[in-house]
């Protein structure tokens, strides 16, 4: 192990600050580290939080993280902000909301501007949350606007995915992406001090019980009404089941935040119980090695492609002398 590496396992957080930094510039010495602290993994519990720009969810982070701090665990937080060009304005924002936080050597923030990441971003996110966990916290937050599909990818590296809606912003969780909802195990309604909550609460639940059919229907026969959480395991697929609990929080007013980890906790307990979690590691370790398979291809090939070559063929495709797939298939016979 490098000095550094055993400082940052012990808990040096200049050590720590050196590392993500080396992780982000991409710097030669990266994937040495990386793999270094591999082995000091897999024991922080990674927790996504996702939602629509504007629905409180750093506010959010920030009243969970105190209260993680009152049960003297420790937190580490990523903004990921993948549509901006540099650490600009939404993490400003962050820095200021979360500002409260800052003098508590129990909680580090990072942000994190990720275009132009070479290994794309989730690639990139996976390895600073890797480097937190080695560094020894037990909560590593990663936040992301739930946009677009980058964006469910990202918390795919989440054992626990808080989706955040707010009142107002479309009754109609029309506006709600059904993917997003997918990946939700704790959906949360912030802003509950506004008008509309229930409503939203409302129309949550019922596009959960439209997206779980089997469960739910399961679910209400077996109680007449809807419950939190089965109570009547019968098959051995009952007991993985989840239903995504809907909550209602105000970060501003710090309400609602103490049943939260309280859900929180019995998702952490549900996935290990019932072994989920080992199954849930395993689909993405698949997921990324193919990313990484992906990726490493695609330099190995385009580093045997010189320009003038890849010029040759587009001016051949567009004069119509070949077609594409054909050019692809003679490229990869030329290539070893
Ligand atoms: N009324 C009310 N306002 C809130 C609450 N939580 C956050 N806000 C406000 O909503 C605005 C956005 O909050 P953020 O925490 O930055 O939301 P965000 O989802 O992280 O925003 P982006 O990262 O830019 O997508 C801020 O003005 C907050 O003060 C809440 O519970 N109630
Ligand atoms: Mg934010």
């Amino acid at each position: 192990m490098t000095n550094q590496v055993e400082l940052l396992v012990k808990g040096s957080r200049r050590a720590l600050a050196r590392t993500l930094t080396l992780i982000e510039n991409q710097h030669p010495q990266a994937q040495a580290t990386l793999a270094q602290l591999y082995p000091h993994t897999g024991k922080a519990w990674i927790l996504g939080v996702t939602g629509a720009p504007g629905t409180g969810k750093s506010s959010l982070v920030n009243a969970l993280t105190k209260a993680l701090r009152e049960q003297e665990k420790t937190v580490a937080i990523i903004a990921v902000d993948p549509t901006s060009p540099f650490s600009g304005g939404a993490i400003l924002g962050d820095r200021i909301r979360m500002q409260d936080l800052s003098g508590d050597k129990g909680v580090f923030i990072r942000s994190m501007a990720t275009r132009g990441s070479l290994g794309g971003v989730a690639t990139a996110t996976r390895d600073m949350v890797r480097v937190l966990d080695a560094a020894g916290f037990d909560y590593v937050i990663v936040e992301t606007v739930g946009a677009g599909q980058s964006e469910v990818d990202i918390v795919r590296t989440a054992y626990t995915t808080l989706v955040i809606e707010a009142p107002g912003l479309g009754d109609d969780v029309q506006a709600i992406k059904a993917g997003i909802l997918e990946i939700a195990d704790i959906l949360v309604v912030n802003k509950a001090d506004r008008n509309g909550a229930d409503q939203t609460v409302r129309s949550l639940r019922a596009m959960l019980e439209l997206g779980h059919p089997a469960s739910w229907e399961q679910f209400v026969s077996h109680h007449g009404r809807l419950m939190e959480t089965p109570t009547m395991p019968s098959t051995p697929s009952d007991v993985t089941l989840w239903i995504p609990p809907v909550l209602k929080t105000s970060a501003i007013q710090n309400e609602g935040i103490t049943e939260l980890v309280i859900q929180i906790e019995k998702h952490r307990q549900h996935l290990t119980e019932s072994g989920t979690v080992a199954q849930l590691e395993a689909r993405y370790i698949e997921i990324e090695l193919y990313e990484r398979l992906q990726q490493a291809l695609m330099r190995q090939v385009t580093s045997q492609l010189s320009e003038s070559l890849i010029q040759t063929i587009i001016n051949q495709i567009r004069t119509r002398e070949i077609d594409p797939q054909t050019a692809v298939n003679q490229l990869l016979v030329q290539l070893n």
